[in-house]
């Protein structure tokens, strides 16, 4: 019976998102998709810069704030219009569900200033936000459940943004350690696009931050003691969502060098439902042991106490 046991609970840990974390495996523009790159493997021209862990970043002042985990240039820069649809499909490094359901979701731009995208170094990006996304109503659950549910996640771009060659920042915080200081999980992810058109809207300098620098750890929304207290309050890190004035001195596309613009490898509904999930797998297997506990109450909620707490990346 003891072996059973601990078989068991080898499984849960295996099947269970034990140092899970992840990153942008797909994006799509207007129903086109866009593949990224698995970190670490060989990389296919993708318009998602490559990061090389799915690990979080950890601490506001990290330089991989900007972009992700070692973020490379990627090869393509794909065109978007003023209004399109943006999904991004985050996934776990193994292609199951992303794992994390607390926390919230934003997404800032930057002008790749000089340069197309392709060669455009982030560092000293100037980052505005163009969306925030947190609790659903009723302040319980908050919308990263659904990326935890196999959805994307959903960005409008500003429709009267000023054309040209951007970086697009999206950023899922993961707060489930956040009640500790230095806990909370940045996911940042950079794609390449251009951006057609005519309108004349810019961020104004206080809209705009750097990244390190757009955060600090002791942020109300990033260090949250209070992040399980139901309803939940919360308060966005970072600057506001740039309103995007109307300038009056358009910036005439100047000519820029030749860059590759990408393809989409397919459009339609296939990827608009969530896919199988190790999530579900991981439940299966939760449920199998708990029906273990039943029959051995003391010793196993004690190794289960321990592992849970283990194991939560
Ligand atoms: C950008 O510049 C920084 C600082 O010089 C450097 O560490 C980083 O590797 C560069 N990024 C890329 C993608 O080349
Ligand atoms: C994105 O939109 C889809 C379709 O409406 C929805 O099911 C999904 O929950 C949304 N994503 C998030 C993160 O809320
Ligand atoms: C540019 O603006 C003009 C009006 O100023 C409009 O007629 C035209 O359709 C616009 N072009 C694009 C590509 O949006
Ligand atoms: C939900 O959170 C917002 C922002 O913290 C707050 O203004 C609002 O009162 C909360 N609603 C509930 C029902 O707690
Ligand atoms: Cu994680």
């Amino acid at each position: 019976m003891h072996t059973f046991l601990l078989l068991s609970l080898l499984i849960l840990r295996n099947a269970c998102p034990a140092k899970a974390h992840g990153y942008v495996a797909q994006v799509s523009i207007d129903g086109e998709i866009y593949m990224g790159n698995v970190p670490n493997a060989q990389p296919s021209p993708s318009i998602v810069r490559q990061i090389d862990d799915i690990s979080p970043v950890k601490g506001a002042s990290n330089p991989y704030m900007n972009c992700g985990q070692a973020a490379q240039f990627a090869a393509l820069v794909a065109d978007a219009n003023p209004g399109s649809q943006f999904q991004f499909w985050w996934k776990d490094g193994d292609g199951t569900n992303w794992p994390h359901d607390i926390g919230p979701i934003m997404t800032y731009m930057a002008s790749c200033v000089g340069t197309t995208c392709d060669k455009y170094n982030s560092t000293n990006a100037e980052w505005f936000k163009i969306e925030e996304t947190g609790l659903e109503p009723g302040n319980m659950t908050w919308y990263q459940q659904n990326i935890m549910d196999g959805w994307p996640a959903n960005v409008t771009l500003p429709s009267n943004l000023e054309p040209g060659q951007y970086l697009i920042r999206h950023e899922i915080i993961a707060l489930h350690l956040a009640t500790e200081l230095g806990g909370a999980e940045f996911y940042p992810s950079c794609t390449q696009v251009n951006i057609l058109g005519n309108q004349t809207g810019t961020p104004t300098s206080n809209e705009e931050v750097t990244f390190p620098g757009g955060y600090s750890d002791t942020d109300p929304g990033i260090y949250d003691p209070t992040v399980f207290d139901t309803p939940v309050q919360y308060t966005f890190p970072g600057p506001p969502v740039a309103t995007l004035v109307t300038s009056s001195s358009s910036t005439s596309s100047s000519s820029l060098s030749p860059y590759t613009i990408a393809t989409p490898v397919s459009s339609g509904a296939s990827t608009a439902t969530p896919t199988a999930t190790g999530q579900a797998t991981c439940k299966i297997q939760v449920q199998q042991t708990l029906a273990v506990k039943k029959r051995h109450p003391g010793t196993l909620s004690r190794i289960m106490a321990v592992l849970i707490r283990g194991t939560h990346g």
